[in-house]
């Protein structure tokens, strides 16, 4: 691949696919034989052996297990090994593993058919379900995944305004569409790929970059260019660059700046959507855009993402208006019901005030169990999202998040993942709690971390 070398890629690839570190001790290859022999052959088959890279454990040198099962808080690889599991899907499973509610609402389901390229009422069921909910959605469309709603938001805003630049935030991840596919975070930061080749310049020369949390420079963009530009798109709280909640007073500044300007405002809630409150991150800020993307928690654990908002800009999408945008399994029946179980569990009485007295008893383990390692911790979280860096400062942005040590990191996840403990094998990911994770998981997840972070001392010598 010339090309790679002539665009000084080279190093950034290789690295992202340099064969993960075979575990050389015995003990480890018995342990995890199965999955060793499983990502040999899988990367035989797709390109790195997985169906979206964080999954690689490029960023660790480890090999990735491969899971059996999943049921609670917990997933089983396909050697028997039992992990307590904070990836959670990368976010969907608020009531965890295959739980009972939801499955019997997707078997249910089942019985009726799969698909049905025609309306059905679980579509409606649960739209008025996430109207109900996120209270500045009057009117939304189903996709299947965040990125085609993001994108989709995106086109509806150039449409409305009919302006052509955007702005998004360095380290803000919306999925891998060419618009946003610019400084993302998540697995393109994990893989040393902030931007990715075969995106035309033509396409992200609209694209205007700045970095999260700063008001000030938010102000000065927006006074300069902002009759040019359609939409801020922004996670409300950073998830994909680790958790960094919004400074105080940002969303409120962004808000009024985009309004002064007739600018679409757009909150990328498919992380936050439903796991930091009922209205997700625009309920706990009490901050309205005028376009919010969801994913993740929306679908149950299947394929399922929304866009949506004001009436007056979503009547413009086809067939009602004429922004185009379709997709073949957009409203699948299985998905709206997955998803309508999985609202309606959230929706339980003190369900968030449950998940926030579990997320605090972890948030404040941690940070003891680095402190007894002598390791500096910022754990940074809202409600049952949170993200443990090692430093001793906050976290406020990108430049903050990647100045922290990936070498410390890959030596924390390999602690945590021999004793039995998942986390997302990247620091730019979020740690997801779930109502089926309980004290006992969580204070064996904090005794792990007690010997992990002392491996990390250990390691730094
Ligand atoms: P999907 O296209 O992966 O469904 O959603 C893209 C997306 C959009 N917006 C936000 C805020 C997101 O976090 C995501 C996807 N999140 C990553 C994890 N940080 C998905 C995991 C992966 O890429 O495998």
């Amino acid at each position: 691949m010339p090309w790679l070398f002539s665009w000084g890629l080279a190093d950034a690839f290789l690295s992202c696919y340099n064969e993960p570190m075979i575990e050389n001790n015995p003990e480890m290859k018995s342990r995890y034989a199965k999955s060793l022999a499983a990502f040999a052959q899988a990367k035989k088959l797709m390109p790195g052996g997985v169906s979206s890279p964080v999954r690689a454990f490029g960023a660790v040198g480890r090999t990735p297990v491969t899971v059996a099962k999943a049921k609670g808080p917990c997933v089983t690889d396909i050697d028997g090994n039992l992990y307590i599991d904070y990836i959670q899907s990368y976010g969907p499973l608020i009531l965890g593993h295959a739980d009972e509610g939801v499955l019997v609402a997707i078997n249910k389901a089942t019985q009726k058919g799969t698909s049905f390229g025609m309306p059905c009422l679980g579509e409606t069921k649960l739209a008025s379900k996430i109207t109900e909910m996120v209270p500045s959605i009057e009117m939304l469309r189903f996709v299947n995944s965040g990125t085609e709603a993001t994108m989709s938001a995106l086109r509806l805003a150039r449409a409305a305004t009919g302006r052509d630049k955007i702005v998004k935030f360095i380290g803000c991840y919306h999925g891998h569409h060419d618009s946003l596919l610019v400084e993302g975070g998540s697995g393109m930061t994990t893989l040393g790929c902030p931007s990715s080749p075969g995106v035309p310049k033509s396409v992200t020369q609209d694209t205007l970059l700045l970095p999260f949390n700063d008001l000030g420079r938010l102000s000065e963009l927006l006074s300069e260019q902002g009759h040019e530009i359609a939409a801020v798109i922004v996670e409300p709280i950073a998830g994909n660059m680790g958790c960094i909640p919004p400074a105080t007073g940002y969303l409120e500044g962004m808000r009024e700046f985009c309004s002064a300007k007739g600018i679409v405002l757009i909150f990328d809630e498919v992380m936050t959507g439903f796991r930091v409150a009922p209205g997700g991150a625009q309920e706990v800020y009490g901050v309205q855009p005028d376009l919010t993307c969801l994913g993740k928690v929306v679908g149950g654990g299947l394929p399922c993402a929304v866009y949506g908002g004001k009436a007056s800009l979503m009547q413009l999408v086809s067939p009602q208006g004429a922004v185009y945008q379709a997709g073949t399994l957009s409203g699948n029946p299985l998905a709206m019901a997955a998803g309508l179980a999985m609202l309606e569990g959230v929706c339980q009485e003190n369900a968030y005030q449950q998940l926030e007295a579990l997320s605090l008893r972890l948030a404040q383990g941690l940070s003891d169990a680095a402190s007894q390692a002598g390791i500096s911790l910022q754990v940074q979280r809202v409600g049952s999202m949170l993200c443990p860096f090692m430093t001793d400062q906050p976290v406020t942005n990108y430049q903050d998040a990647t100045a922290c040590s990936p070498a410390d990191f890959a030596v924390f996840f390999g602690a945590m993942l021999d004793q039995g403990i998942m986390i997302a094998p990247s620091l730019y990911e979020t740690w997801f709690v779930s109502l089926a994770h309980d004290s006992q998981v969580i204070d064996q997840t904090i005794a792990a971390a007690k010997v992990a972070y002392a491996a990390v001392a250990a390691a730094r010598g």
